[in-house]
């Protein structure tokens, strides 16, 4: 098998693209300062609801998931943050985990609460007819803000399982005043400096109606709470045929767009590698984010990771999913946006999706090469392999052995 002669195959993409007029070098600029969060959950072993299928080497407390979530961003360099669940993550003590990711060259992100998982949730938590039941979901996301102080986190992340599954069970109009309250007494206690991520889903695990089913309802919870409250994008969380990068466009010229839980379907919530399904909808969602940043109104979007996987490891499917979020975001930043804008303007339909296409036709691979090779990552032309080659998977397999934590509490 012949050698790719990467600095080649970079000169000439170089040469291409900068006599279409792209400034090559910012490009490499921002795809250097790219950043995406990875859920400490998706280190961890996982399964459906027809069984959890274990992993030799699975991480058997949260340490042991911020020592493979570091592998992550040692093979990608773009991976520093990790997001925690709260209790699945709980236990330790929250300064002393938090110097612990410092040591791994990692730190504590986005902080989720979880009001799903206890049985007096069952028939919702913010949402609940009981006030028992509310009051318990807010002392719980209120003790996370004040884990988000303790690790210097600026993001709480809330996803909510309520709903209803059956015509006529709840009041839905109770319930969304119900949430709203809620909302707006966690919303009073945090600081200037944290931000709400609202997330929304059209149903599971409420199979008739989900108390925040969609991104208006989301967006309408935060726009009754304040600036600091904006709508969090998790990309398998539409019914089929929804246009994703409208709901990101238009969340970002609101000034709303809080940021994504990247992944992909098929078919529901599938929690697939991200661009495994469709990565031509994940280049136009960020499309639509470069041109956001171009008019500096994307700066804030938090860009996260949410996905679980039963079978593959789960460091090497990270990284693929890394891998896959640089190439759509090198393919959006080398759209060629001057010849876009006439297009646009001369309403030239073709020549504007043509324009699109050439771009994510580009073999970003020899731009994101350069990259990695200025960041001084270990295997620059390929993360995946290195870190298949690196012999940590089958270490951490002997050390650790079967029977890791899994990554839904259990
Ligand atoms: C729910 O499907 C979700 O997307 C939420 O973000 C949760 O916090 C996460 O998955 C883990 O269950
Ligand atoms: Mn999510």
């Amino acid at each position: 098998m012949t050698q790719t002669n990467w600095e080649g195959e970079y000169h000439l993409l170089q040469r291409r693209l900068e006599d279409e007029g792209i400034d090559v070098s910012s490009v490499e600029e921002r795809l250097k300062a790219q950043r995406v969060e990875t859920p400490s959950w998706g280190y961890a072993d996982s399964g459906t609801r027809f069984g959890v299928f274990r992993q030799p080497g699975a991480p058997r407390n949260v340490r042991q998931k911020f020592e493979d979530a570091a592998q992550a961003h040692r093979f990608t360099g773009i991976a520093p943050g990790v997001a925690v669940h709260i209790p699945w993550d709980a236990g330790e003590d929250w300064s002393e985990l938090a110097q612990y990711a410092t040591s791994l060259g990692v730190h504590i992100g986005a902080v989720n609460p979880n009001v799903f998982q206890d049985y007096e949730y069952r028939f919702g938590s913010l949402a609940n007819e009981k006030a028992e039941v509310r009051k318990k979901a807010v002392a719980h996301i209120l003790e996370c803000v004040e884990i988000m102080r303790t690790v210097g986190s600026p993001l709480l992340s809330l996803w909510f399982a309520d709903g209803t599954n059956f015509p006529g069970q709840g009041d839905i109009r109770a319930r969304k005043r119900h949430f709203q309250e809620g909302l707006a007494e966690v919303y009073a206690a945090m600081d200037d400096g944290q931000t709400m991520l609202i997330e929304y889903k059209p149903f599971e695990p409420a199979f008739y109606h989900t108390d925040i089913a969609d991104w208006g309802m989301a967006y309408a919870f935060c726009r009754h709470l304040g600036p600091r409250a904006k709508v969090l994008v998790d990309l398998g969380h539409h019914l089929p045929g929804a246009n994703i990068e409208h709901i990101v466009a238009f969340l970002l010229d609101e000034g709303r767009l809080g940021g994504f839980h990247f992944n992909n379907r098929k078919y529901a919530d599938d929690d697939l590698t991200t661009g495994a399904i469709n990565p031509y909808e994940l280049f136009l969602i960020y499309t639509e984010l470069v041109a956001g940043e171009r008019d500096g109104i994307a700066g804030d979007v938090a860009y996260m990771i949410d996905e679980s996987h039963t079978l593959k490891n789960k460091i090497a499917e990270m990284i693929q999913s890394l891998v896959a979020l640089q190439a759509s975001y090198a393919k959006a930043l080398i759209v060629n946006r001057a010849k876009l804008a006439e297009a646009r303007d001369a309403q030239d339909l073709i020549g504007a999706e043509e324009i699109y296409k050439a771009a994510f036709a580009t073999d970003v691979r020899p731009l994101v090469w350069k990259v990695r090779c200025d960041l001084d990552l270990p295997d620059p032309a390929d993360p995946v392999r290195g870190f298949r080659q690196s012999g940590y998977a089958e270490a951490k397999a002997q050390e650790r052995g079967v029977g890791g934590t899994s990554g839904l509490g259990a």
